[in-house]
């Protein structure tokens, strides 16, 4: 490589590592059915997680299942997936097991999503709108593989890729943060409020990410 093009590379890399951006009161706008639109989110994770809560308001017209959340590792598409089945029902993968949550939701509302899960119990807990499912349990005793591709509007069949329309997200994503432990009741209450605290993987408000293809971003209209 020249000189030149290599440090073109070396900055757009280092410009990439470092934009953090702050979106507090703006969404992701996917505008288009596709099976290539889509944002990266790009976070340190080095270690394995033992214990996570992840956080986000959608909104979207579709009845079809769709992807919410796509986190995969070398080892596992479905390392941490939220797949939405249809109105009322939601799928949680880790480590490509699955559970269901099913809560009472309108057609087509916006929503606020938590999910969390501990490893040591293996219980999995899933919040819409402020209000809890019945808990359920999986993968008790395993940690969430490091270094992910994390993909919104896109559902992984592969480590950054392995994309089906049928399953792409078409709407409105925002408000999205994800720690390393998991969130009390009233933690999970202020985050629907509007005051997350303190997010150590996922900040909205310092987010780095990478838009590919036909995503903009819009002012939050419907909070
Ligand atoms: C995960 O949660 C368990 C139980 O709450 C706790 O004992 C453990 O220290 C946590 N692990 C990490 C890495 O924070
Ligand atoms: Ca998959």
């Amino acid at each position: 490589m020249d000189k030149l093009l290599l440090w073109v590379s070396v900055l757009i890399t280092l410009t990439g590592a470092f934009a953090q951006t702050d979106l507090s009161g703006k969404v992701l706008v996917f505008p288009r059915e596709s099976s290539r639109d889509h944002v990266s989110l790009i976070t340190q994770l080095d270690q394995p997680l033992q214990n996570f809560t992840l956080c986000l308001r959608a909104y979207s017209d579709l009845s079809r299942p769709y992807s919410l959340f796509s986190y995969s590792t070398k080892e596992k598409d479905n390392e941490l997936l939220i797949f939405k089945v249809r109105t009322g029902v939601y799928n949680l993968y880790i480590g490509q097991s699955e559970v269901t949550f099913n809560v009472l939701e309108d057609f087509p509302v916006p929503v606020h999503i938590c999910a969390s899960w501990e490893s040591a119990s293996g219980i999995a807990q899933f919040w819409v709108n402020g209000k809890p499912a019945v808990k359920k349990g999986l993968k008790r005793g395993y940690s969430v593989g490091a270094s992910p591709k994390i993909i919104l509007g896109q559902e992984q069949d592969s480590y950054g890729g392995g994309f089906k329309k049928e399953q792409s997200f078409v709407g409105e994503i925002g408000d999205l943060y994800m720690w390393d432990s998991v969130l009390s009741k009233d933690e999970i209450q202020s985050t629907y409020d509007g005051f997350p605290t303190s997010p150590s993987i996922l900040n909205w408000e310092n987010l780095n990410y990478e838009i590919n293809g036909y995503v903009i971003i819009e002012p939050l209209v419907w909070k």
